[in-house]
């Protein structure tokens, strides 16, 4: 599997498509069009958000598991944006238990945003979050509700009447009609049908026959609802034990945990973020590393390298292997910092602090390392890196808690060297 191992928009995208030659099947497990991934193919750019960037690979095919919140306008967009690109997506499969994210919920999202103010989440405002509450609260719709209506129009009463309350007393909004939101999704039905399956059933008979399968993450360990920098979170486990409940296959079929990395450290939305730059320098790694949301188009927060959000990562995760990403946004750096550990009222915290409001007053101790100039976007093994990149390299493996099996050093498919 692949998981972001910082605040997401780590790279996971492109490393699932390079992966994508080697496997048979991609699998979605978490969140859903919130996500956003950027794919770089020759001289063709993709922005993948519901569907798994393995769709990209010719020969795979691409599963939506059970995990996943799904906008299914969303989907077929996505899709018939792809197929008119000449992208062959007729092997998509989609969970029958995955969740739909229903227009009422899209609403909830930007209403509860405004309504938070400056305790806002800065969410996408794809309505992930209600989604997934009503899954929780046992009054979510699921892909097989599409259906049969008599069931449908019974779910979305069930959903509606809570969130009408809501709405109209406490929002000011109008009420929203089981009618028109059962007439939406019935619209749905015919064009999904062909693609539902009992994806669990497949992935562990694709297993048993002794195929491939790769599961890709959406956002990241630091965004996971319950090992992240909570309530600054996403609403789904973004982390590896996702994959199991997300797509119906148990722990023990799990042979690597790749996290993706970036070699400096952004987020979007609002949460703790110690190694945050104000300064010229994260305006440095905006613009050098094209830092913009893929979904929303927002800036990102940019800040140096954690080591010590990586050991955590490799922690939670059980991570096999470490894929490091733009290396080469730090060329031309003098000097890089990177953050080993915090200090956190006086006292010294080599590990995660277990507090949230210790985290939030927690500030970077530097280690600093040279930087290079060269350009290193041409270089395909180790050996080739100017001598400070490589030790750069090696000094984050040593303090990040697994080995480093690849480097990003631009946005194309080939850009990468690889290690193990
Ligand atoms: P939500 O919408 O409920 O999941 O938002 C909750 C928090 O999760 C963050 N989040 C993300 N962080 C980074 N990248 C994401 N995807 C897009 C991208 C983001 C974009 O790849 O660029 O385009 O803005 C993503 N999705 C959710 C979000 O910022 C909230 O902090
Ligand atoms: P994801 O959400 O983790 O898939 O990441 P995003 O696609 O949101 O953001 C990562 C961005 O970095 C994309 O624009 C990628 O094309 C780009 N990218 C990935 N790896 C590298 C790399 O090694 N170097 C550079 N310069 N860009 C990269
Ligand atoms: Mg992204």
């Amino acid at each position: 599997m692949v998981v972001g191992a910082q605040w997401g928009d780590e790279g996971k995208g492109k490393a699932t498509d390079q992966l994508g030659s080697q496997v048979d099947y991609v699998v979605k497990f978490n969140g859903g069009n919130n996500a956003g991934h950027t794919v770089v193919v020759g001289s063709e750019k993709y922005a993948l958000h519901l569907l798994p960037s393995g769709i990209l690979s010719p020969g795979v095919t691409p599963v939506i598991g059970n995990g996943v919140v799904i906008d299914i306008e969303v989907l077929f967009e996505e899709l018939d944006a792809l197929e008119a690109r000449g992208v062959d997506v007729s092997r998509l499969l989609v969970s029958s238990a995955a969740h739909i994210i229903a227009p009422y919920n899209r609403t909830v999202d930007k209403v509860t945003e405004r309504f938070l103010g400056k305790r806002k989440i800065g969410t996408t405002g794809r309505g992930i979050g209600p989604t997934y509450a009503d899954k929780i609260n046992r009054v979510g719709l699921r892909v097989q509700d599409l259906f049969d209506e008599k069931i449908l129009t019974q779910k979305v009463e069930g959903a509606l009447d809570q969130k009408n309350h809501l709405l109209v007393k406490v929002y000011n909004r109008r009420a929203i009609t089981v009618e028109e939101t059962v007439e939406e999704l019935l619209g749905y039905a015919e064009r999904v049908r062909p693609m539902v399956a009992d994806t669990s059933l497949v992935l562990n008979q694709a297993l048993d026959a002794g195929k491939t399968v790769l599961f890709e993450g959406g956002q990241a360990t630091m965004l996971d609802v319950d090992h992240g920098t909570y309530p600054f979170v996403t609403s789904s486990n973004a982390t590896a034990g996702g994959v199991c409940t997300g797509s119906g296959i148990g722990p023990t079929r799990i042979d690597r945990v790749v996290g993706v990395i970036k070699a400096y450290t952004t987020r979007v939305g609002e949460g703790p973020f110690p190694t945050e730059l104000f300064d010229d320098k994260g305006e440095f790694l905006r613009s050098t590393g094209g830092e913009f949301g893929v979904t929303t188009g927002r800036p990102r927060r940019c800040g140096w390298y954690d080591a010590v959000v990586a050991r955590y990562s490799a922690r939670i995760n059980g991570l096999t292997d470490f894929v490091l990403t733009k290396l080469d946004v730090l060329t031309g750096l003098e000097q890089i910092p990177v953050c080993v550990a915090y200090d956190v009222d006086g006292v010294r915290h080599d590990e995660m602090p277990f507090d949230q409001s210790d985290f939030h007053h927690a500030k970077p101790i530097f280690e600093y390392f040279e930087g290079w100039t060269e350009d290193i976007t041409g270089a395909r093994t180790f050996e080739e890196l100017p001598r400070q990149a490589q030790e750069y390299v090696l000094a984050l493996e040593a303090m990040s808690g697994s080995r480093m099996s690849a480097v990003g050093v631009g946005p194309d498919r080939e850009a990468t060297i690889v290690r193990h």
